[in-house]
């Protein structure tokens, strides 16, 4: 059988059976093996590649879970009275436009991750991104700014719940793991169930590291694997710190807080944390060694925080060394910029090579899918689909949310239409926990974009109209090689309607997709000449059938907030839809 058609098959009846209160639908009827049957013409003249990427990881779909925030497995670890009179778990915020945030510990853990990975997989993810998990400070932070309403990096009073404030990049920190569930038991857990463990990391920084009360146990400070201090910043301002005769100030920049305009943004910029000294042999040797580790337990690929604070120089050496004991090993970086232009150099050779989040595409689907409904054009100029400055933009993770900014302010329906374009369109769809039932939408920081999830939110989101819409199309592109790695061709971006076909054709395996998407309010009828292939149709939904013919249209009728993909299980051979391919394919990589 057709790879590709027992994939499909397999999706629709995961859908099917996934979606709670879904009637089970037909399966498509069997359809002709278009490939088996041209090769016994004597046309087996090998077809020629068409693929935005043959990047492995680009296959996933990715669920991010801040750990402490998703579901507490074990009361066991909360370590409820840490910190003392500097406490850690359960800190509430004064309400924030109604809806409190929390900078404590909740509790969320490895085992409350591995309890409900079924639930993840069952959405159609394929992978999942969880916040770093080394050993954080075990006060809360005395110094810096007391957090606001939609404030970020004011980390007074803030705990280390998040995990982004390593101390010992060697130890898990002791509020995740349980008896029997250290990382690498959650890693192999999830291997268990085909689902891939993206870590995320940090390099740029440790711990808030100077401005507190008086010098906190662990606040600034780094361990090494056997639990030796290596580095103290002593609760000094970066300007104070004498590496020169101090050899616990060596790994750290000595440059304090300056104007963006007058230095350098790899220095003391970033709150009170303590900055690593990119140029320190030992901090790279330190922090590759430690995340080696990681791989070496199971970790599958990283998230990169902070990337572009740190130089490039840096990235290059670090990734080399990854590499050089995984190659291929696949990382995305975290650069906060809406300019393509400006963080498209992570991802270029004589640079660290990693992919980026998407942020431009990001701040266009905040534009189309949130209240302010612009049009689907607003997506082109985000595509960057050829001549881009990306090293390949079919490996960038599309987002439109995350736990550092607001969350998506949108209707349910335009929840369902943004996760439409996510799993369609170019690039490796990435969802924050919660999205799929809307959860705390618009919601910043400090008012409720990180609050607890737990059991009753993952009860209550299988409810939601996003999560059945979210499963149904999560599954289609769980199943579709041309969804996933296909080049994309934009037939039409305009107002409430979107079409554009996936191709992908490559050793053996190939697939064209057309992808028909309606936000708007009422059915929209599509009908489609422009680079037709004629053939036998399938819808990857509903399993209903077109027979074009050559010189016909495909017609098709896509209900509000819908989404429709049409599968075509064969070489292109159109001579218009081939010609586009060809160019596509020449432009959508930057040579290396
Ligand atoms: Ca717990
Ligand atoms: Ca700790
Ligand atoms: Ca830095």
């Amino acid at each position: 059988m057709h790879p590709t058609r027992t994939l499909l098959a397999a999706a629709l009846l995961a859908a099917t059976t996934a979606c709670a209160g879904t009637p089970a639908r037909p399966a498509p009827p069997a359809q002709p093996n278009v490939q088996v049957e041209e090769q016994a013409k004597g046309q087996a003249t090998p077809a020629a590649d068409y693929y935005g990427t043959l990047e492995p990881f680009a296959r996933e779909a990715v669920y991010f879970v801040m750990t402490d925030r998703f579901v507490n497995g074990d009361p066991g670890n909360d370590h409820r009275d840490q910190g003392g009179k500097y406490r850690t778990f359960d800190i509430p915020l004064p309400p924030c436009n109604g809806v409190s945030g929390n900078i404590g510990y909740l509790g969320g853990d490895f085992k409350g991750l591995a309890e409900h990975l079924d639930y993840i997989r069952g959405m159609g993810f394929t992978a999942v991104w969880i916040t770093p998990i080394v050993d954080n400070p075990d006060q809360h932070f005395t110094g810096g700014q007391a957090p606001t309403c939609g404030g970020i990096l004011a980390d007074h009073g803030k705990a280390g719940y998040h995990g982004y404030w390593g101390v010992d990049f060697y130890k898990v920190d002791e509020h995740l793991p349980s008896p029997g569930m250290d990382f690498k038991d959650l890693a192999a857990a999830m291997h268990a169930k085909d689902l891939k463990l993206v870590l995320d990391i940090v390099a740029n920084h440790g711990s808030p590291a100077w401005g507190m009360a008086f010098d906190q146990p662990k606040f600034g400070k780094v361990y090494d694997r056997n639990g030796r201090l290596i580095a103290d910043h002593q609760n000094l301002p970066p300007q104070k710190l004498d590496p020169a005769h101090n050899p616990l100030h060596r790994f750290y920049n000595t440059r304090g807080p300056v104007d963006g305009a007058q230095g350098s943004i790899f220095d003391g910029n970033l709150a009170q944390l303590s900055d690593f000294n990119e140029n320190n042999p030992e901090v790279l040797d330190y922090l590759a060694g430690a995340y080696a580790q990681w791989i070496e337990q199971g970790a599958d690929a990283f998230r990169i925080d902070t990337i572009a604070w740190m130089p490039d120089s840096f990235w290059q050496k670090f990734t080399r060394r990854i590499r050089a004991r995984h190659p291929g090993f696949f990382m995305f970086g975290e650069d906060f910029n809406y300019d393509a232009n400006a963080i498209a150099h992570h991802t270029l050779p004589g640079h660290g090579q990693t992919s980026v989040l998407d942020f431009p595409m990001k701040q266009a689907m905040e534009e189309v899918f949130g209240r302010q409904q612009a049009g689907f054009e607003r997506l082109i100029p985000a595509l960057h689909l050829t001549g881009g400055p990306y090293a390949n933009p079919y490996e960038l993770a599309i987002f439109y949310d995350n736990h550092d900014m607001p969350r998506l302010d949108a209707s349910d329906a335009g929840f369902i239409d943004a996760h439409n374009w996510l799993f369609t369109a170019r690039g490796i769809p990435v969802v924050y926990y919660g999205s799929e039932m809307g959860f705390m939408r618009g919601r910043p920081e400090h008012g409720g974009n990180r609050n607890y999830f737990g059991v009753e939110g993952i009860r209550a989101a299988q409810a939601s109209p996003i999560f059945a819409a979210l499963t149904r199309i999560a599954h289609v592109r769980k199943a579709s090689p041309a969804l996933q790695r296909g080049l994309q061709l934009d037939l039409e971006l305009a107002g409430t309607r979107a079409a554009f076909y996936r191709v992908y054709q490559h050793a053996g395996q190939h697939q064209i997709a057309l992808v028909l998407l309606n936000k708007g309010e009422a059915p929209e009828r599509f009908r489609i000449d422009r680079l037709l292939q004629p053939g036998h149709w399938v819808s990857a939904l509903d399993g209903s059938t077109r027979d074009v013919a050559a010189g016909e249209a495909l017609e098709a009728e896509v209900p509000a907030h819908g989404v429709q993909v049409f599968l075509l299980d064969a070489p292109a051979t159109q001579p218009d839809l081939v010609a586009a391919l060809q160019t596509a394919m020449a432009g959508a990589r930057r040579a290396r």
